[in-house]
């Protein structure tokens, strides 16, 4: 049970779950695997303790991942971690909606931009491996305040997100389960709004979109991308289409991989850099330079909705791993 409810898939946590009691589970003196303190969870990779990850319960946001003590998130000095707004940076989860809907007949019409998995607390729900450290977080409507489930059909929607986050050597992967246990279909966007650091965005490269279909939100057109690799130079939003996710996105600075973004059941992905004029009009994103030590490389279903009826499930994760050899995916023409 969880929140009081049963879980469709509660058999699985049972098997897995070794729940966390009180404030530290130990594996051994030296090393805390996972530690609850509150309003934070932090992982660290029993290998190393200099490989970490911490996540903040308000949003189930991870705002920071430490491979070897090389912190490989961008958030923002300016983040709001008190619950009063969303996270700016780490990993702001994007649900029910990508961005604000347009159509005023579609039940996320009323809900905010990015919707309301990003500002609501999930429930810990405890560490399910030892080794790699991986722990579990909950969002059900028992922790979305009554007015964002309001805005989303009515409040008339059911469902059950389960959070996994794992831990490993040089590796991050974050995986969402959403389930639909109510009588109500529902559709719905899922994006992990990642935050990438960089040392110089403008020595940053993007590859593996070459030939890819895209949306600029910026000039409000769809084009195919032309470039072997994006770079950046000016305020960058597209939202790249159904790329086979056989492509690995590698953020990659002075022809070193930094890190390697892989998707499994997540067809889309919006790399964004907000330059000058945007980042000076977001009161939370600081210092104003930040967005030359950042990238959003961001995995998702957004290009169109994903369908629940009653008792289904669909999931999908990221997997981020460090360094490696740069591959291209790609004819370079
Ligand atoms: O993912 C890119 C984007 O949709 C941009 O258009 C920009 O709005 C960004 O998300 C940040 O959105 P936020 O609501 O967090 O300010």
């Amino acid at each position: 049970m969880y929140n009081g409810r049963t879980l469709v898939h509660e058999r699985t946590l049972n098997k897995q779950l070794l729940v966390v009691f009180g404030k530290k589970y130990s594996q051994s003196s030296k090393i805390m695997a996972v530690e609850d303190n509150d309003s934070q969870v932090v992982l660290t990779h029993p290998s190393n303790p200099e490989t970490s990850v911490t996540i903040l319960k308000y949003g189930a946001n991870v705002i920071s991942w430490k491979n070897k003590g090389t912190e490989l998130l961008w958030l923002s000095e300016g983040a709001k971690l008190d619950g009063s707004k969303p996270v700016r940076g780490g990993i702001p989860l994007v649900f029910p909606v990508f961005g604000k809907q347009k159509n005023e007949s579609h039940p996320t019409f009323p809900l905010p931009q990015h919707g309301f998995a990003r500002n609501s607390t999930w429930e810990f729900l405890g560490q399910t491996t030892a080794n790699p450290p991986t722990v579990q977080f909950a969002l059900s409507p028992e922790q979305v305040s009554s007015e964002s489930l309001q805005l989303w059909g009515k409040g008339k929607y059911d469902f059950t997100l389960i959070l996994t986050i794992s831990l490993e050597e040089e590796k991050l992967t974050t995986s969402i389960e959403v389930e639909n246990p109510g009588a109500e279909e529902f559709e719905f966007n899922w994006l992990f709004h990642t935050y990438f650091r960089v040392p110089d965005i403008t020595d940053t490269l993007v590859n593996n979109l070459i030939d890819q279909k895209c949306f600029d939100q910026l000039l409000a057109e769809e084009y195919v991308e032309k470039s072997p690799v994006v770079s950046f130079h000016e305020e960058f939003d597209r939202v790249y289409k159904k790329v086979d996710t056989s492509k690995i996105f590698q953020i990659i600075e002075f022809g070193k991989v930094l890190v390697n973004v892989e998707r499994v059941n997540l067809p889309d992905a919006v790399v964004w850099n907000p330059w000058i004029k945007k980042s000076d009009g977001m009161a939370d994103f600081l210092p104003k330079t930040g967005y030359l030590n950042m990238v959003c490389v961001e995995p998702g279903h957004v290009s169109d909705f994903v369908t629940l009826k009653k008792g289904e499930k669909w999931s999908g994760s990221q997997v981020l791993t460090v360094g490696g050899e740069i591959k291209v995916q790609t004819n370079i023409y």
